[in-house]
């Protein structure tokens, strides 16, 4: 067979096979074909929600199996990332653009020492899109940093993301110092990451560990609920 029979044209595969085959471009880190890919779904009336969770979401999580089972290594992971975030990057706008009401203030940042931020950052797409102001400080925040977040941008919620079991205790730094500075009760703090689960969160003294980016928005909205009801009573 010639090259250019070998050649995959993404937009005459049917859906199935399309993402499918994005799940193999992400593995390989091929950004463009993801942002083709990507626009082909929207174009055929995906919602962005589906193409993130089905086609990019899973794909990474396919990568993750293979990280960690040693086949394949940090640079490629790397390419994978970025081509994950070219992605995220088409469909942010999108899931923004909901029109929801203004429902409060997020902070949210990735904790010292940690420099994992393709879930957090999509936890801050899906808490925009539910209607939320997203202040993203961004990765490997120490206390100070985080304190300067919240000075600055007074949110409702704190949410903080961590990847590594090594820096995952790094919450409770942030947390015991809110409650030394007898601030703690003033913020809703949401955690969440792979290696977290909610004896962890409880343990930590966090409002909520959050599964996914999903049940991140479920919880900021009860707590908004919950507060807006405790003030009107
Ligand atoms: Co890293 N890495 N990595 N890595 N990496 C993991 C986390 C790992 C589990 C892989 C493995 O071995 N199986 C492993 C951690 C093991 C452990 O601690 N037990 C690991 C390791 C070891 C490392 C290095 C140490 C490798 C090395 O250098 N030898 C190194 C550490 C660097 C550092 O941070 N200091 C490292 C580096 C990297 C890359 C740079 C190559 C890259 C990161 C690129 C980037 O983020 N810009 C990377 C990646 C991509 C991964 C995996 C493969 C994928 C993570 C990801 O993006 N998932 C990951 C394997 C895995 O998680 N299974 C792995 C997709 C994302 C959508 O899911 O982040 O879980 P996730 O977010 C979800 C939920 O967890 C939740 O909602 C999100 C959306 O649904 N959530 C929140 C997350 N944060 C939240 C915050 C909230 C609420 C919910 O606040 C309210």
């Amino acid at each position: 067979m010639s090259e250019e029979e070998d050649e995959i044209i993404l937009s005459e595969l049917s859906d199935d096979e399309l993402v499918a085959q994005m799940h193999d471009d992400l593995y390989d880190g091929l950004k463009e074909e993801i942002l083709e890919g990507t626009n082909i779904l929207l174009e055929r009336g995906w919602t962005p929600y589906d193409v993130l969770t089905k086609a990019l979401v899973e794909g990474m999580r396919i990568v993750g199996i293979d990280f960690r089972d040693g086949i394949l290594f940090v640079p490629e992971v790397l390419l994978a990332a970025n081509a994950m975030k070219a992605g995220m990057g088409i469909l942010r706008p999108l899931l923004a653009e909901t029109g929801a009401p203004k429902l409060g203030t997020m902070v949210i940042g990735t904790v010292k020492g940690d420099i994992h931020d393709i879930g957090k950052n999509l936890v801050g797409m899906m808490m925009e899109g539910a209607g939320f102001d997203v202040h993203d400080l961004g990765i490997n925040n120490d206390v100070d940093s985080y304190l300067a977040g919240i000075e600055e941008h007074k949110p409702d919620i704190l949410g903080m993301s961590a990847l590594l079991t090594t820096t995952m205790p790094y919450m409770k730094v942030v947390i015991d110092t809110l409650v030394e500075k007898g601030m703690r009760d003033d913020y809703t703090i949401l955690v969440g990451g792979a290696p977290l689960n909610e004896e962890f969160g409880d343990a930590i003294g966090a409002d909520a560990y959050c599964r996914d980016a999903a049940v991140a928005v479920e919880k900021a909205k009860d707590f908004m609920a919950r507060k807006h009801n405790s003030m009107n009573s």
